[in-house]
């Protein structure tokens, strides 16, 4: 099955984020982009692809490790980024460190499970709000309305492990569906590293 270890923001901080959303889908060229929707929100820590499900059980062992580890911590939902032309995201703002240690911990956990795990790019945590179609395009416009979005903070509580499915209906712009497969609180006291 096809897996991702994520942080999954709060139904009210995704209300803000669905109000946001709605103002840019009204923009000039809103159509240029595929528009992910809010059951996909979240933002990845580490993204395993197919996983094997003789690894799960460690897997999962590993995971509740990693969240035993990391204290909880603050984030908001933050301002808007781009990768070329194609991905339109909102960032995080917070303890970035905490979030980025997370994102270790998560891919270390998937690794020692076995789980052949790609080369870190640099982590760069995001919400995926759109994709362009096609040969992407400018979009300067949109992320011009994200820049001023201050989400509300919360407090980061849960590790998720996440099964993506895959569209299969050959629909164009069809979600994958997601689903919550294992959730483990963040019990660190904050003193740890590592
Ligand atoms: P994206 O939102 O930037 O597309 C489920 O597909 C999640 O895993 C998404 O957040 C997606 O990031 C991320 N993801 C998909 N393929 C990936 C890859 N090869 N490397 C890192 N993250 C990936």
């Amino acid at each position: 099955m096809r897996l991702f270890a994520a942080v999954l923001p709060p139904p009210e901080r995704l209300t803000e984020l669905g109000h946001v959303v709605d103002r840019l889908r009204r923009l000039p060229g809103a159509d240029g982009l595929r528009w992910t929707s809010r059951p996909g929100w979240h933002l990845t820590l580490a993204f395993m692809g197919e996983v094997d499900e003789e690894l799960l059980p460690e897997l999962r062992v590993r995971l509740a490790r990693a969240a035993h580890r990391t204290p909880p911590f603050p984030l908001r939902l933050h301002g808007g980024g781009h990768f070329g032309r194609r991905a339109l995201w909102t960032g995080v703002a917070g303890d970035l460190d905490e979030l980025r240690l997370l994102a270790e911990r998560a891919d270390a956990a998937a690794r020692r499970s076995g789980v052949p795990m790609e080369e870190h790019r640099r982590y760069q945590a995001h919400v995926t709000l759109g994709r362009a179609r096609g040969e992407g395009m400018d979009l300067h416009p949109f992320l011009d309305s994200l820049g001023g979005f201050e989400g509300t903070r919360w407090q980061v509580e849960e590790l998720a492990l996440v099964r993506s499915s895959l569209p299969v209906s050959g629909v164009r712009g069809e979600q994958p569906r997601y689903e919550t497969v294992g959730a483990w609180p963040l019990e660190g006291s904050g003193a740890q590293s590592g």
